[in-house]
């Protein structure tokens, strides 16, 4: 029997155990499982079969969290597929390449990021193309989710103790490499890796950026995407630039000069945080020692607050680590600044403060004519309801979102929010993202992410 065959036995298995609340609920679940076989390849998911046919770090963990309720064995693969292609240093890449799929259905291929060679130093794999950038660090909170869907069978294939020193080796690279500013965090030095590529919150640090020529690259984005939903060409040169810098730098890590990107982003932090909360459970199934990484969170929870929280607005803002002068705080107001809700031990004045933030106008949390959390300030000078990461909705930062208000017993608030996500996915087809207030869709449709967390969301419904 081939992976996908035995698979699809478990998705028959898991379908009927989950339970079917209504009938639209049940066409919703039938619906995402059928985008997320769709979109599977064999051995991983794309995030879109137009727009991004290749495996992505961030989305494959939050696809992860979906499938594991189809199919726990999928769910295993997806994540065990993105770790074959970790670095030797530790860094697991933004894309790994599929190499049937023709070179210019994605800007920027193989070609461009030439892993193989300009990532030797850093141990990038020679058997599989990625890119040489990172994304945000769900995995190893991917991993334990997936773990707790099915123990039996990840025990059976030591799903979790042949992933473990992958995601250790990747949590150390970034706290140790990726500690640019030395307050603890980890920077980011592309927008890629934070995975908002768009958001307001670099147009400062992006300013900076001298942007390569227009010449220099063809978008593939705009074969798929329309121009007034998708990043601007200036802003496209200066992510090129950015990328061609660090790959001739030979993927080293070091604070870059005055015309570099560095940036501690509150969600990339906060997503590793609860990352290590989950390697600690990981451990402790493993029968290996947990106090070090409880203390490490709780050490990156205190220098997440220390370095990014912002008592006065009751938000927290990213740290421009290039700014002229000491590295300073860029007040811009992106749903990143709420993505620490998902920690359990935020200091309590923290978290009061942060959900009036997002119940405020900014954000429309709980509004009647805020359909789900917009990716920017509503109010904001640079809000726009269509252009990426600009203004509209997602399914994952609102899946984030709803998961924190769960934590801090939120319960009402997270109930409504879960049925606007479900609403949204099934009038959208799963669309990438959604306006914020009236849920219209754009971007790509069957999106897999928008497909899988509906499915997740849908698990835990009463
Ligand atoms: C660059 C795949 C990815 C997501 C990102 C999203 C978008 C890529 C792009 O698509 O980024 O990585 O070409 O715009 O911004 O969050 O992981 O779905």
């Amino acid at each position: 029997m081939d992976r996908t065959t035995r698979a699809t036995g478990a998705d028959a298995r898991r379908s009927s155990d989950a339970g079917a609340p209504s009938s639209g609920r049940h066409v919703l679940r039938e619906r995402a499982t059928a985008v997320l076989d769709t979109n599977w390849t064999g051995a991983s998911t794309v995030p879109s079969r137009t727009l991004y046919p290749h495996q992505w770090s961030w989305d494959s963990a939050f696809i992860a969290v979906g499938l594991r309720h189809v199919s726990p064995l999928r769910a295993q693969l997806e994540l065990e597929t993105l770790f074959a292609a970790q670095w030797g240093d530790g860094r697991v890449p933004h894309i790994v390449f599929n190499p049937s799929v023709p070179r210019d259905a994605y800007f920027p291929s193989p070609d461009f990021w030439r892993s193989t060679t300009a990532g030797r130093a850093a141990g990038a794999p020679h058997t599989v193309q990625t890119s040489g950038i990172v994304q945000p660090p769900v995995h190893a909170l991917a991993a334990w989710l997936v773990h707790r869907a099915d123990p039996g069978l990840s025990r059976s294939r030591a799903f979790l103790s042949r992933l473990y020193p992958r995601l250790a080796a990747w949590h150390r690279y970034l706290l140790h490499r990726r500690d640019l500013g030395g307050g603890g965090l980890a920077a980011v030095i592309h927008p890629w890796e934070q995975g908002m590529d768009n958001s307001p919150c670099w147009d400062a640090p992006l300013s900076r950026i001298t942007p390569a020529p227009a010449s220099a690259f063809r978008r593939a984005d705009l074969d798929h995407g329309a121009p007034a939903d998708r990043p601007t060409h200036l802003d496209y040169g200066r992510y090129v630039r950015l990328a061609t810098d660090y790959r001739d730098n030979r993927y080293a890590d070091h604070l870059p000069g005055d015309d570099g990107f560095a940036v501690e982003d509150p969600s990339f932090n906060a997503l590793l945080i609860a990352s290590e909360h989950a390697l600690a459970h990981i451990a402790t199934e493993l029968g290996a020692p947990t106090t070090a990484r409880h203390a490490r969170a709780e050490r990156l929870t205190a220098a997440l607050v220390d370095r990014l929280w912002d008592p006065t607005t009751g938000m927290f803002f990213c740290r421009d680590l290039r700014a002229p002068g000491p590295g300073s705080l860029i007040p811009e107001y992106g749903v990143t600044g709420l993505i620490p809700l998902i920690l359990p031990t935020l200091p309590h004045h923290v978290t009061t403060a942060l959900l009036s933030t997002a119940r405020g106008p900014r954000f429309g949390l709980g509004s009647p004519t805020v359909r789900l959390v917009p990716s920017y300030d509503l109010t904001g000078p640079s809000f726009d309801p269509h252009r990426y990461w600009r203004g509209p909705a997602w399914f994952n930062t609102n899946w984030l979102v709803e998961r924190g208000l769960r934590l801090h017993g939120e319960q009402t608030e997270a109930d409504r929010l879960r049925t606007a996500m479900l609403d949204t996915a099934l009038e959208t087809d799963f669309a990438e993202y959604v306006d914020p207030y009236t849920g219209q869709g754009r971007g790509a449709r069957a999106f897999s992410w928008s497909a899988a967390l509906t499915l997740d969301l849908l698990h835990a419904e009463p």
